[in-house]
This record gives C-alpha cells, sequence and structure tokens, in this order.
C-alpha cells in the first residue's frame, strides 16, 4: 500500500492532481474539503456544526477531523494507495496521521508539495468562483484561508522535514497534465522501490 500527502496552498491543484492520480494508480482519493463539503450539503449533524467555519474560510476543529479520519482510515487501510488531498492542515493533525497509520503499520510513502505564486492562485479561485460557485471562493475569504495556510499548514512542513519524510516539490504553476506527467515519475519511483523489497 502506498500513501501519498498532497501539499499545497489552496488553489494550487491538490484536487485537481488526485482525481487524476486516482483515476491513473487505482488509488482512494481522500479529500476533506469534498468530505466537508458533502456532509454541509447532506445537513447532517457535522455539516451543521462546520457550515458557518468552511463558509468564513476558518480550518475546522482538529477533533472534528480527527474523528472523520480515524474512521475513513478503518475502512480503508487495506487498499492500493491513498492519497490525501487537503489533510492534514495543521500540525495536530500530521501528528495524529502519522499515529493512526502506524496503527496499521502503514507509514506515509511521499509528500508532494505544489509550489504556485499567489497571484495566480487567487485569480483560479476566483475563476472557479464564477464557474462552481463556492462560497469559500471570493476574494476576502480567499485572503482569510491564505492567513490560515501560512499560520496553520505551512508549519505541517517543518514536521515532515524533521520527520525525514520523503518530500518532492513540483512546480504547480503548469498545465495540469505537465504537472501530473512529473508526479507520476514520482509515484512510479517509489512503486519501484515497493516492488524490489
Ligand atoms: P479544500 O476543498 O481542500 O479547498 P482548496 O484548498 O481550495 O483546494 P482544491 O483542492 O479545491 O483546489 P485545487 O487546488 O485543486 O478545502 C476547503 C475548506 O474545507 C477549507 O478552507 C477548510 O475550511 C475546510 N477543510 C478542508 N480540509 C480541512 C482540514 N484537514 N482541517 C480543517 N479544515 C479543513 O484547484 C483550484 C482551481 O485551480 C480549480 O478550479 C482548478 O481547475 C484550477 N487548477 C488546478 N490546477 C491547475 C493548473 N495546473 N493550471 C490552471 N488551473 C489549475
Amino acid at each position: 500500500m502506498i500513501n501519498i500527502v498532497l501539499f499545497g496552498p489552496l488553489g494550487s491543484g491538490k484536487g485537481t492532481q488526485a482525481k487524476k492520480i486516482a483515476d491513473k494508480y487505482g488509488f482512494i482519493h481522500f479529500s476533506t474539503g469534498e468530505l466537508l463539503r458533502e456532509e454541509i450539503r447532506k445537513q447532517t449533524k457535522i455539516g451543521k456544526k462546520i457550515k458557518s467555519i468552511v463558509n468564513s474560510g476558518a480550518l475546522v476543529p482538529d477533533d472534528i477531523m480527527e474523528e472523520i479520519v480515524e474512521n475513513f482510515l478503518k475502512e480503508n487501510c487495506n487498499t492500493k494507495g491513498i492519497i490525501f488531498d487537503g489533510f492534514p492542515r495543521t500540525l495536530r493533525q500530521a501528528k495524529m496521521l502519522d499515529e493512526e497509520l502506524e496503527k496499521y503499520n502503514l507509514l506515509l510513502d511521499l509528500i508532494i508539495k505544489l509550489d504556485v505564486p499567489e497571484e495566480i492562485i487567487k485569480s483560479r479561485l476566483l475563476y472557479r468562483a464564477q464557474k462552481e460557485g463556492r462560497t469559500d471562493d471570493n476574494e476576502a475569504i480567499i485572503s482569510k484561508r491564505l492567513k490560515y495556510y501560512y499560520r496553520d499548514t505551512l508549519p505541517v512542513l517543518d514536521y515532515y522535514k524533521q520527520t525525514n519524510k520523503n518530500i518532492v516539490s513540483i512546480c504547480g504553476h503548469r498545465d495540469v497534465d505537465i504537472v501530473f506527467n512529473d508526479i507520476c515519475l514520482h509515484i512510479d519511483k517509489i512503486l519501484l522501490q515497493k516492488m524490489q523489497i
């Protein structure tokens, strides 16, 4: 089994690339953003609790996220692979993910960091707002989400460096398929290494 974290700011292409990886390799795409939006759409207990948080651009509390991830891993610890898209987003979530994976004798095989300049991120998300109408894709909320990214999510990268994780940085400011080809080279390398063990 292979476990990959797609890391990067909002609008860096995590969701876009995660879908393509899942299609090509048959891995499970675990998007916490999509999952939370689904809870809101269905007006579940969690959905009602988090609606205003997500719409304001803030992060959902760690304890809610941890429960979601714990349940997800219980059901998916025996698959070909998982792509974590949008998780972890805080240091506490990162530590929790390591601990949960360890329970199943698993670890993170690869952290793919997508680099995209801030002005491109803003224009992508404003364009997406026109197409999809996501309530958190407007200028004021995007700025807030970026603030949370720098404050809460970026420190996760230092944690991964300190714990000697396999991190690769990819320029995400290129054509979707070119970015995808680069990502595949790294995944193929890991798969090859696993076959040789
Ligand atoms: P997410 O759904 O993860 O939203 P996101 O950061 O905007 O990333 P997304 O995956 O959608 O965008 P992508 O880069 O693919 O999170 C939403 C909210 O949920 C958060 O603000 C938070 O409140 C909550 N949440 C989620 N996870 C949480 C957690 N773990 N803890 C706490 N709270 C959590 O794509 C963006 C756009 O760019 C698309 O329109 C795409 O078409 C375009 N694009 C992508 N790649 C491109 C390329 N190479 N060239 C041109 N355009 C490209």
